[in-house]
């Protein structure tokens, strides 16, 4: 076997380089038989800079650094759970080569047991996650209204955050439509702060006691389970118009904001109204936005869907490429503040209500404090997975509310990390450890760590010094603001202001742009084609029309069903402008920009717009015919990316320069069909073509110079549309770029016909 021969061949020279004349130190004699694995027996990598965990402390207050150390495959020897050193980790122990596998070889069973019980349970919801660690600076501007140390002028505290879908699989797509989870752990000197928040400020449901009807709704249908990681199905529809507290919520997932472009391109909302305290006891209701520094952009639906196969990991890839590139994505916290009044509602909107919200008009988001994440995660099990927030973790200054969501997350969250993480001691796990001294009196359970000392895990007592003291308000203790409960029955019901389900709903289509509502329209449009039951569409449209006659009318027409009336009169709500995510100019950082050429055309041309885009923090990725380099002129350039792996949707812009003909692949492994398309005939390379017409269609930016100009023609793209440049030189194309992908998209070219 020529394969096992040379792998054979690349063991002896490691081992000959790392232990010269077969002399493994510590082996048993001289004659001991080589290893047989071609480990190199070298430290750990020492990790890149990015890649550090955050500091870590043990619940008894002991640095653990040394554990850190053993995680990687470094070290010496390869040797067993219990330090044992190996001789041979390839092989089962058998009676004889050919004879069967002996029970007694325990390496062979502690290798295979421990790998069986690798998986733990994904997340019920929010499975499918990316996270990033940071550092949180506050601004100070918030010292008036809350005590909590972490938002102190300049105090700098560590910060890990998960970001993710809801419905899917932890191997689920990206790019679905759903809503995001943007869940932050702050790690502050009083311990730790979580942040458990959504890219969207309202919630489906205004009970907790409804989260798993919800949930069931939204999975695949228990028989065949399907769809994965969709909303477009029957359950998910007949939850949502029988209970039309979601119509809000549904609104928000069928706009662009269910398609984020970018983790690093989403606000992120706590949607509760949270109380804070300050260091008077005074105290005022707030609602968290994080406010991202990008500003907020989406994909288009058919982008987003074409991603979801092309690059499952869209958003993952995105996240970790641009922190490890340097461009570090960034949010404000703000906070929009509430008078604490005895109803707790603020312009007839009740606070206490997570199906609504304050427009930004009517109450300002004040900056507190800014948000940085600058280094990625160095294991995603350790950390992304292992990672456990919970509502409940709060600091002082921070409390919370009778919100009857929040009030059922305080007890789900922590509940649901005992079956998940395997026990109640996942507070020890490394990423969920505190940087604040912990000094508690929890004790054993399963995958305890912590080797706790004394006899009295109790207080007071008389035989461990009586220790420790519980704190006051002076001394950094947690104490619940005592508000009044108010008197009244025992029932299970909902305030009277629960009842308004379509007030806002309005307000938030009123709000759009008319590009935002056609693409509202389509998403409702796809969504209840996707189901089979008439009478859910029939109720879709029912709740439609108590929203807005004119959206319920086209989404009728697309699904060939009459339109029909509001049931009751429509409300006149102040559209809020700042609900539209278009508008504006926001900074390129991270902006990928693939640059076309036949390979040899005008490299001189495509070295200086590469080296432009990098000097602006953005992205170049060449496109040629094959991989490789290019090289006309003894300059070489790197190819990233070929006619046959580039596909649009990984590009926020496009550059052409040169008209690469059909064939043009050296590897000869084209698709047969290619070749019969009537582009093929044109004289361009039809996959390029694809490219064009697809970012055209997504309303991306597209630059051409030279013989650009060719492909703009074939693709029949006018030089005139909104957002084509057809330039004289590089330099002129991608400046007019530039400035177009400042406004993350062509606008113009959707917007409907008045
Ligand atoms: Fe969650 N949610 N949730 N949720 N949630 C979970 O906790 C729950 C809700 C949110 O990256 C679970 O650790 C209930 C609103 C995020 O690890 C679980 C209710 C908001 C994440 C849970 C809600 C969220 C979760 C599953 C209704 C936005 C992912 C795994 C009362 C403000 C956190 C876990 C991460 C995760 C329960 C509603 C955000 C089961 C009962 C509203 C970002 O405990």
């Amino acid at each position: 076997n020529p394969v096992a021969a040379a792998a054979d061949k690349v063991v002896e020279k490691v081992q000959e380089a790392v232990y010269p004349g077969n002399e493994i130190p510590g082996a048993p004699g001289p004659q001991a038989p080589p290893l047989d694995e071609p480990t190199d027996p070298v430290g750990p990598l020492p990790p890149k800079p990015d890649q550090r965990g955050p500091e870590t402390f043990s619940p008894t207050g002991q640095e653990t650094g040394v554990a850190q150390e053993l995680v990687a495959q470094g070290g010496e020897f390869l040797t067993t759970a219990q330090g044992t050193r190996l001789h041979d980790t390839d092989h089962s122990l058998k009676a004889g080569p050919r004879g069967p596998v002996l029970l007694q070889d325990h390496h062979l069973r502690e290798k295979i047991t421990h790998f069986d019980h690798e998986r733990i349970p994904e997340r019920v919801v929010h499975a499918r996650g990316a996270a990033a660690h940071g550092v949180f600076t506050g601004y100070g501007t918030a010292e008036g209204i809350s005590k909590a140390a972490f938002l102190a002028k300049d105090a700098e505290t560590p910060v890990f955050v998960r970001f993710s879908t809801v419905l899917g699989s932890r191997g689920s797509a990206d790019t679905v439509r759903d809503t995001r989870g943007f869940a932050t752990k702050f790690y502050t000197s009083e311990g730790v702060f979580d942040l458990v928040g959504n890219n969207m400020p309202v919630f489906f449901i205004q009970d907790a006691i409804k989260f798993p009807d919800v949930i069931h709704a939204g999975k695949p249908h228990p028989d065949r389970e399907i769809p994965q990681a969709q909303s477009a199905h029957d359950t998910f529809w007949d939850f949502v118009t029988l209970h039309t507290e979601a119509t809000h919520h549904t609104l928000w997932n069928m706009s662009d904001r269910g398609i984020p472009r970018s983790y690093r391109m989403m606000e992120g909302f706590g949607v509760h109204t949270f109380r804070l305290v300050n260091a008077d006891g005074a105290t005022t209701l707030v609602k968290f936005h994080w406010k991202p520094k990008l500003g907020v952009h989406s994909l288009v639906w058919e982008e987003a869907q074409i991603t979801a196969g092309m690059d499952p990991d869209f958003h993952r890839r995105d996240l970790a490429d641009a922190i490890e590139s340097g461009a570090h994505p960034q949010w404000e916290l703000g906070v929009q503040t509430f008078p604490d009044t005895e109803d707790q509602m603020f312009h007839g909107i009740d606070l206490l209500d997570p199906t609504k919200i304050v427009p930004e008009e009517l109450a300002e988001v004040r900056p507190i404090g800014l948000m940085t994440l600058n280094a990625n995660p160095s294991n995603y099990f350790a950390e992304t997975e292992q990672v456990a927030f919970h509502v409940g973790h709060l600091v002082p200054g921070i409390d919370v509310t009778n919100d009857p969501l929040m009030q059922g997350r305080l007890f789900s969250y922590l509940d649901t990390q005992i079956s998940r993480l395997g026990g109640p001691n996942f507070g020890q796990l490394p990423i969920n450890r505190t940087h604040a001294p912990v000094n508690d009196m929890l004790r054993d359970g399963m995958h305890q760590t912590a080797v706790h000392s004394g006899v009295a895990p109790y207080r007071p007592n008389s035989l461990d010094g009586g220790c420790p003291f519980v704190a006051g308000a002076d001394t950094g203790a947690y104490i619940e603001v005592p508000v009044e409960v108010r008197k009244g029955p025992k029932v299970r019901a909902a305030a009277a202001s629960f009842d308004d389900h379509f007030s806002q709903p309005r307000l938030f289509w009123l709000s759009m742009t008319p590009t935002e509502r056609e693409h509202i329209i389509a998403a409702y449009t796809f969504e209840l084609n996707k189901c089979w039951e008439q009478a859910v569409k029939e109720r879709a449209l029912l709740v439609l029309a108590n929203i807005d006659t004119g959206l319920c009318a086209q989404v009728a027409a697309g699904l060939g069903l009459p339109a029909p009336e509001p049931t009751a009169a429509l409300a006149d709500p102040q559209p809020s402008p700042a609900l539209s995510q278009l508008g504006g100019t926001w900074p390129l950082d991270g902006r990928i920009i693939g640059i076309v050429t036949a390979g040899d055309q005008d490299l001189t041309g495509v070295r200086s717009v590469r080296q432009a885009i990098l000097d602006a923090g953005m992205v170049p990725l060449v496109i040629a015919p094959t991989g490789g380099k290019l090289d006309t002129d003894g300059d070489p350039v790197t190819v990233q990316r070929t006619f046959a792996t580039a596909r649009s949707t990984e590009f926020d812009a496009i550059l052409l320069t040169g008209a690469p003909a059909p064939g043009a692949d050296a590897s000869g492994a084209r698709d047969a069909k290619v070749d019969d398309t009537e582009a093929a005939v044109s004289g361009i390379d039809p996959r390029v073509l694809l490219l064009v017409t697809e970012a055209y269609r997504h309303g991306k930016a597209i630059g051409a110079w030279a013989d650009g100009a060719e492909v703009l023609e074939t693709a029949g793209i006018s030089p005139e549309a909104p957002g084509v440049i057809n330039a004289t030189d590089p330099t002129a194309a991608l400046d007019a770029l530039t400035e177009l992908l400042g406004h993350h998209r062509a606008w113009d070219r959707f917007t409907p016909a008045a």
